[in-house]
């Protein structure tokens, strides 16, 4: 059977941490896809703009081994649409979110994986500010 992991994120200012989530959730199944935040949900959730913008971030990722396809998620709402359109069997989230997508569990297996500790895209930008 095949089974495929679907996950969120924005990944921006790409990182070692961003990897290991998606080797670890690529490696619970068969396939990988990722959706990417819009620049414009980023504004929403976090209050600021990404440093690199929706196309760039998506290209990055896309381009990872461990990656079988992306989209762009463009709201939070959506997620469950963005399960049953991918035919997912699993959601991946960081242990940041856990909890917050108990509710779909109806709709596929819910794994939240444990974050990769003292690594940022926040942390990262305020180093390079110095
Ligand atoms: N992550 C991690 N370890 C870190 C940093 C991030 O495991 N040190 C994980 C997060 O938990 C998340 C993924 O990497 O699962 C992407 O991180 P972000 O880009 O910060 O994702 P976020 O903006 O929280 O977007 O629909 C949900 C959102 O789109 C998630």
């Amino acid at each position: 059977m095949n089974r495929k992991i679907i996950t969120f994120g924005t990944f921006d200012v790409f990182h070692v941490g961003h990897l290991n989530l998606l080797e670890r959730a690529r490696a619970l199944g068969d396939s990988l896809v990722v959706g990417i935040s819009t620049d414009e949900l980023n504004l929403t959730k976090k209050d600021r703009a990404p440093v690199f913008p929706e196309q760039e971030r998506a290209r990055l990722v896309a381009s990872l081994r461990c990656v079988d396809q992306v989209f762009f998620e463009e709201s939070l709402a959506y997620k469950r649409e963005y399960i049953e359109r991918n035919g997912a069997s699993v959601l991946v989230m960081g242990d940041d979110w856990k909890g917050k997508f108990d509710d779909l569990r109806d709709a596929c297996d819910v794994v939240y994986l444990p974050r990769t500790p003292s690594i940022s895209t926040t942390a990262t930008i305020e180093r390079i500010r110095g």
